[in-house]
């Protein structure tokens, strides 16, 4: 086995089970060397929780890119998710260009938004300067709320494969290689996603919960990431992390007490043993 090297950016939610905290289990878990770079600390995730705590890292991350580039430390893969200001993804663009080796990959998921409405300390700038990250990416994997905000196409609760198609269209527009669009379904029991690339469109559908739950967006592209720098194509990596998640929300469906995430440790060797096949 190929033993790989990936940085991933995103916040540190100490509460809740998101970003960094299930980045890092779930990567390590496909056994891939994961290094981290918070970009914010957090008592809790702001989806649900009031009065969290914010300390925004952005000044430290240019000491410690400084103190990387003299160690001559560098990554096979970078994965982004959610950032804390408009100044990190500036730095992200500087990883992506100083950090990654050749060959190396870069995905990127605009971790910003939601069933239509950005996350609380967003707004549309952020929006607009993460579609200009998005060029920098090998792979992006946005919802259809995150597409909408970035491409400023209108964001519609029921669609056909129509705007599907519209929606990657202007992905692509946007600088995007190729495309996982992630929560697309068609009809109310199901929902899927969408790998676009060279033109060509792969769907993947399951089963849709009829309750959304927190943190699935960063367990999905987690699983996704890992699968993918095990050498998984992107569509098997789609399917691999779409069938994880779904099992993380099946073992935690039903506890009311655990509405802010989903006990994606209960599921995890399903998702070592899946990307080992
Ligand atoms: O990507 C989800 C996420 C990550 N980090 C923080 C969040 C959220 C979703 O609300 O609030 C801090």
């Amino acid at each position: 086995m190929e033993y790989k090297r990936i940085l991933t950016v995103q916040d540190i939610s100490c509460f809740g089970q998101c970003s960094l905290t299930v980045a890092l289990p779930i990567i390590s878990a496909c056994k891939i060397e994961t290094c981290i770079l918070p970009s914010a600390v957090l008592s809790t995730h702001t989806a649900g929780f009031s009065g969290f705590t914010f300390a925004d890292l952005t000044d430290e991350m240019p000491k410690i890119l400084d103190h990387w580039q003299k160690e001559n430390i560098t990554f096979d893969g970078l994965y982004t998710g959610y950032l804390g200001s408009l100044t990190q993804i500036e730095y992200v663009k500087r990883i992506a260009k100083d950090f990654v080796k050749k060959g190396g990959k870069v995905f990127i998921d605009p971790a910003m938004a939601d069933n239509g409405k950005l996350y609380s300390i967003f707004d549309q700038t952020y929006a607009n300067e993460m579609a200009k990250l998005c060029a920098f990416a090998d792979v992006i994997i946005p919802n259809i709320t995150e597409a909408c905000f970035m491409t400023g196409l209108e964001y519609r609760e029921v669609y056909d494969e129509d705007y599907v198609d519209e929606l990657l269209k202007a992905l692509k527009n946007i600088g995007a290689k190729t495309v996982v669009l992630t929560g697309v379904g068609y009809t109310p029991e199901t929902t899927g996603v969408v790998v676009y690339e060279n033109g060509e469109k792969q769907y993947y559908k399951h089963k849709k919960f009829e309750k959304g739950c927190h943190g699935t967006g960063d367990v999905y592209s987690s699983a996704f990431v890992g699968a993918n720098m095990r050498g998984k194509s992107l569509f098997e990596s789609a399917k691999i992390a779409a069938d994880y998640t779904l099992k993380c929300i099946e073992n935690t469906y039903g506890d009311k007490d655990h509405w802010y995430g989903v006990k994606f440790e209960t599921a995890i060797d399903f998702l070592t043993k899946a990307v080992e096949e």
